[in-house]
């Protein structure tokens, strides 16, 4: 077999779409969930939305995708064997950093109806205890200073709308894929709160013209190091740069909330648009993040490298099982139909999926931006009635030891560090402890407890 490298680049093989949204952050659950939907629902029922993606970063991407046409191919990885897509629904790929203005103009253009972004948690420039914009990061801070020279994807959205206000372009809808609870409203609040610093008018036109659905999206994409990429493309016989893998299973649920009602028939391929994502939002952070965060934290000090290894692991598998069913479940008010027991069953199935590699240490990135929706707000529900949470608090306590750990990787590593081996110090963080908790006694007492039990017993013990 030649090596993919030796073979000629994957190229496109029809025309590309005319593009109707344009895209922050072309990583591998873009590839992996939004393009391929989008695809699907082009080829179902038509329609120009052809996906400009943009890079916020670096040129990666870029180079990645646009010598092969901006295609790529998509493997399924199920467990009697992967299946395999060709996506081509990209258009062309931009790098923000390198050309600001490319990417400020094409999101003024008219035929642009929709942004989507996957910028991860730390993207959005707010403050996770309070969902509102926090204007002292870093980012907030230079594009409120600089705000026709913007650098994060708020920035960009901002100083595009206000380039479609005063050119009598109604707004484009803003859609965040991540995986924030109540990820619409975030994105409004600081999209609003940027707007607002430099021209309430604009502020003002935004909220009563914009759109910004909320959305629960779902599907394991592990990241993909460079070496495995070679390896699947040599593994398919095809010279792909772009190549990116994901489980079979996907959900996407968005609100019916949309600028003029222009949108991919994204329902025609298994998307549903709905009136509230909120319980459906609630059961996925919950159950699946939730567990997922729990996974990394123990099992990483366990020893596992994977989620498969994770939850091959009796008493990791049982720790899990009773987090769902005693502290997890009971705080849902799960959508109508639903079953989270069923839920939770079929999630072990997933996690357990052999022909994916899921490490550990990716999910254990941004602790700080994750617990709140994951770990702490169902904390805060049972707080509320009066109930203790011992093993919610034990996955607090595990993230706690981790920052003492090497591989520590958050966007507030320094102050994560400088407070770490101190629960008591790192509880006061309003921006990861809300004052309702971090206020109680109780659940202070709680989180003491399980630091303790950790460090005197170690997690396995602690498991049981
Ligand atoms: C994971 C998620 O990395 C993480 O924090 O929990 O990326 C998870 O795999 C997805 O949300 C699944 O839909």
């Amino acid at each position: 077999m030649p090596i993919a490298s030796d073979l000629p680049r994957l190229a496109r093989t029809r025309p590309a779409p005319r593009a109707g949204i344009v895209h922050f952050g072309p990583g591998a659950f873009f590839r992996a969930f939004i393009a391929p939907f989008t695809q699907e629902a082009m080829d179902a029922a038509g329609g120009d939305w052809g996906i400009i993606a943009v890079a916020l970063r670096n040129g990666q991407a870029r180079d990645q995708l646009k010598p092969q046409g901006c295609a790529y191919t998509a493997l399924t990885l199920a467990p009697d064997g992967p299946k395999r897509q060709m996506i081509d629904c990209i258009t062309d790929v931009l790098v923000a950093p390198e050309s600001p203005e490319t990417v400020l103009e094409t999101l003024a253009d008219p035929a642009i109806k929709i942004v989507t972004l996957t910028i991860t948690e730390k993207g959005y420039g707010h403050d996770p205890a309070t969902g509102q914009l926090n204007p002292d990061l870093p980012d907030m801070a230079h594009d409120l200073a600089c705000p026709d020279a913007p650098r994060s994807a708020p920035g960009f959205i901002v100083a595009a709308l206000a380039r479609r206000r005063a050119a009598g372009v109604a707004p484009f809808s803003v859609i965040s894929c991540d995986n924030l609870a109540g990820n619409g409203a975030i994105l409004r609040a600081v999209i609003l709160g940027l707007a607002r610093t430099d021209d309430p008018a604009l502020a003002d036109w935004i909220a009563a013209h914009g759109a910004f659905p909320a959305t629960m999206v779902d599907r394991i994409t592990p990241a993909m190091p460079e070496a495995e990429a070679a390896r699947l493309a040599q593994e398919a016989g095809i010279n792909d740069a772009a190549i990116t893998h994901y489980e079979p299973f996907r959900q996407w649920i968005i609100a019916a909330d949309f600028v003029g009602g222009a949108r991919p028939a994204w329902d025609r391929v298994g998307a549903q648009i709905v009136g509230d994502v909120a319980p459906f939002e609630a059961m996925k952070l919950r159950c699946l993040n939730g567990a997922h965060s729990a996974l990394a934290y123990l099992g990483l000090a366990a020893g596992h490298a994977t989620v498969a290894a994770a939850v091959a692991d009796p008493a990791l598998r049982g720790f899990i099982a009773a987090l769902w069913a005693e502290e997890v479940i009971p705080t849902l008010a799960p959508p109508e139909g639903a079953d989270p027991t069923a839920y939770c069953a079929a999630l072990i199935a997933r996690f357990a999926n052999p022909a994916i590699a899921h490490r550990l240490a990716q999910i254990a990135m941004d602790g700080s931006q994750k617990l709140g929706p994951r770990i702490l707000s169902p904390m805060a529900t049972h707080l509320a009635q009066g109930r203790a949470t011992s093993r919610l608090a034990m996955v607090v306590a595990a993230w706690m030891h981790h920052l003492s750990g090497p591989h520590l990787a958050d966007p507030m590593a320094d102050t994560l560090r400088a407070r770490a081996g101190d629960p008591a110090a790192l509880m006061a963080l309003s921006a990861i402890f809300p004052p309702v908790l971090a206020d109680d006694p109780r659940f202070r007492a709680q989180i003491i407890a399980a630091w303790d039990k950790i460090a005197a017993q170690g997690v396995q013990a602690a498991l049981v």
